[in-house]
């Protein structure tokens, strides 16, 4: 809608006799160097986009992959009075006030929406619960040819409306503070979840299953494909700003099979997400994904997340200037004295080295053991050490730089 896309001011000129006049008018948002999100909000501390295009950023922009979780007191709290993950997830109130938790506490640049990548396979009818000292369990998982025949592609408003709902609620809490990120697991590690039928297993089933039914493997990651397509766009029309994969168990494979089973289907997920949400930015997040980054930074994606066993500095000479990179703390440092982490977090700043294109997080999930008292020491360290590796040039001092070297 236009009328929402555009600021009202008044635009002070001189007229020929010097006289200041004022003129009302009305500019394009994207023009004021704010950055427009589907629903065309106007956000305050937009770092994390900028740092996603590579554009000039005054400070590293920081989050931190699974914010919300077991490790804050607040989340264990409400967990418990909802009574359960899932009633967590499927409550957009609920969802909401858990996404907002750790911004509370810390100055993050980006919030990312509670949920799980587990709930695809859940409106495809596998029965999702959360079993206490397993993890996600599936009631109906996939165990012969024949069950993925029967799959369909869930509708992202009747078969997952909660989140759709969650994400709306969420963007009008933030109120345009930061960017609110939707995500999804990628083809690959939900098709793990569902033949292994259960988190902490050692993956035999879905190894031997792509080894002796690579087609029917193919058709599955194909519908999951389109399932997970579909989900991102309507979670960017809901007003995600940026979109993740979760490649959790890529890791796993060959690089044969990496590109067969894994890589090929998010690329393909990127390009229609390029049709469907065009000004919506989406990071690839591969763990174990450290050998194959040029090709994961031809897929179209806007960013890479690293783990924290690739050396971010080498990422970055590998990918150019074609992504930004997100990452890579090791999640153990934050057992850690202060002092390591500051230590551990300024080399990882100086690997990436000067000029805007990286996203500072940890190179995988924070642990439900730390100290929330260390991510505080984290982002404080981002914050303080990062400052020296960008050169900002306010916007207004750039314009009058331009006005005057065109006169
Ligand atoms: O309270 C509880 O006991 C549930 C713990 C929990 C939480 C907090 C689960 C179960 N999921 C989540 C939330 C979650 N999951 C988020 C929240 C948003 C955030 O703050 O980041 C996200 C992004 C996820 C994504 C997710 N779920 C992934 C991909 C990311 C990763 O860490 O690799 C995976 C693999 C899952 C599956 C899953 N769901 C839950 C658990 C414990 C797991 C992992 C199980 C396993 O190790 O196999």
């Amino acid at each position: 809608m236009w009328l929402s896309a555009v600021r009202f001011g008044t635009l002070q000129t001189r007229d020929k006799s010097q006289r200041i006049t004022r003129k009302k008018f009305a500019e394009p948002l994207r023009q004021v160097g704010s950055v427009e999100t589907m629903t065309n909000r106007t956000l305050k501390n937009d770092r994390f986009l900028r740092a996603i295009r590579r554009q000039p950023v005054r400070q590293t922009p920081i989050w931190i992959m699974r914010q919300a979780g077991r490790y804050l007191p607040e989340y264990r709290e409400a967990r418990k009075q909802a009574g359960s993950f899932l009633t967590l997830c499927q409550t957009p109130e609920l969802a909401c006030k858990v996404t907002l938790q750790p911004l509370e506490r810390y100055a993050l640049d980006a919030a990312i929406i509670f949920s799980d990548i587990l709930v695809i396979p859940d409106a495809m009818g596998l029965g999702l619960t959360m079993v206490e000292s397993i993890g996600p369990v599936f009631e109906n998982p996939i165990t012969r040819t024949d069950d993925i025949r029967r799959l369909g592609v869930p509708d992202p408003e009747s078969d997952l409306g909660y989140v759709l709902a969650a994400v709306r609620t969420t963007v009008d809490h933030l109120a345009g503070s930061v960017p609110l990120i939707g995500f999804s697991g990628s083809p690959w590690t939900l098709a793990v979840y569902m033949i292994e039928g259960r988190s902490k297993t050692d993956f035999s089933k879905i190894l031997s299953f792509a080894e002796s039914n690579p087609k029917e493997l193919h058709e599955l990651l194909r519908i999951l494909s389109r399932s997970v397509s579909v989900y991102l766009t309507a979670k960017a029309k809901a007003g995600a700003s940026a979109l993740m994969i979760f490649d959790t168990w890529g890791g796993l494979l060959t690089t044969r099979q990496y590109q067969e089973f894994s890589l090929q289907f998010m690329t393909r997920i990127v390009k229609e997400l390029a049709h469907s949400v065009p000004d919506t930015p989406v990071i690839l997040f591969t763990k174990g994904g450290g050998k194959w980054l040029e090709s994961m930074a031809q897929s179209g994606c806007h960013a890479i997340g690293i783990d924290w066993t690739t050396d971010i500095g080498e990422a970055r000479s590998r990918v150019g200037d074609s992504v930004a990179l997100q990452g890579n703390l090791n999640p153990d440092s934050l057992k850690n004295s202060d002092r390591e982490i500051e230590n551990e977090t300024a080399g990882i700043l100086a690997a990436f080295g000067r000029g805007s294109g990286h996203i500072f997080n940890l190179g995988h999930g924070i642990k439900p053991e730390i100290d929330p008292a260390k991510v505080s020491v984290l982002v404080h360290a981002v914050q303080d050490m990062s400052r020296r590796y960008h050169e900002w040039v306010p916007t207004s001092v750039k314009r009058r730089a331009d006005y005057s070297s065109k006169r």
